[in-house]
């Protein structure tokens, strides 16, 4: 049940997107629309990816946000969450991270994978996800919300597609059957120092079970997992902060590393 108008859908859209387009923080959107429910925000959401789609962008991808304890803890909220990736999010290995376009960038180590088949719920399950996986590839996320301060509800935060900026992939990519999804390490290390670590399970006890609640959320919107799509299953461990200067580097068990420099 939405309780917001088109028109309100439609400014509250340009208003975020325009947030992110300028790097410029705004004020949570739940404070002047306290009774919005979860339809409005997903329908603003989808909105900024009409008007993106509309303006020739494309959409490479799907990512779950929020699918790990210390992702929830950090933020103060235990759903998870989805949102769509642009082509322009995404960076190559090697190049740099430009701060002067974002806000306040944290960055996020992701175990991502690439499917081969269409997912639908409802009743998606782990075994139809593994079943359809065709590649697992390493990722780091850099988040920035829009919001002052970091600081935001689960709607607000849906609303702003759950934070999405940039990503990068690199490593190396396995098969499913080379890899153990659940105890699939990782380790970040920020200027040379380990700052964060966890192993695939930390993502909703497998990544996997990120993957079949995106085709079961979708599936409310009469939606699916098109095959072939690159889907970012959520941060393993809490989100880091970065600055220009910084130097992370995420080492992925069995999926080899990446490094990004912060300029
Ligand atoms: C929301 C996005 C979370 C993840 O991997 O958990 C996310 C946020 O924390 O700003 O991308
Ligand atoms: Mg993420």
């Amino acid at each position: 049940m939405s309780t917001l108008d088109k028109t309100t859908i439609e400014n509250l859209a340009e208003h975020l997107e325009n947030a992110e387009l300028n790097a410029q923080a705004v004020t949570k959107i739940t404070d002047d629309y306290p009774d919005m429910d979860w339809e409005d925000a997903y329908d603003i959401q989808w909105e900024i990816r009409r008007r993106k789609e509309a303006r020739g962008t494309r959409v490479t991808g799907l990512k779950m946000g929020l699918t790990s304890w210390a992702k929830m803890k950090q933020m103060g909220v235990e759903t998870p969450i989805y949102a769509f990736l642009a082509d322009y999010f995404s960076i190559d290995e090697g190049a740099e991270i430009n701060t002067s376009e974002l806000i306040h960038p944290k960055v996020e180590a992701e175990i991502a994978v690439i499917t081969n088949r269409v997912l639908k719920g409802p009743g998606c399950t782990i075994a139809q996800v593994m079943a359809a996986i065709e590649a697992v590839v390493p990722a780091i996320e850099v988040i920035d919300s829009r919001y002052e301060n970091f600081r935001f509800d689960l709607k607000s935060v849906v609303a702003d597609n759950a934070s999405s900026s940039r990503f990068i992939t690199g490593g190396r990519l396995r098969r499913i059957d080379q890899v153990d999804l659940k105890t699939l390490g990782v380790v970040m290390e920020k200027n040379g120092e380990v700052v964060e670590l966890g192993s695939g399970a930390s993502v909703l006890g497998h990544p996997a079970a990120a993957v079949s609640m995106l085709a079961n959320m979708l599936a409310e919107r009469g939606e699916e997992i098109p095959a072939g799509t690159f889907i970012m299953t959520g941060g393993v461990t809490a989100a880091v902060a970065i600055e220009a200067g910084d130097s992370i580097s995420v080492r992925y068990e069995e999926l080899g590393s990446i490094t990004i420099n912060v300029v």
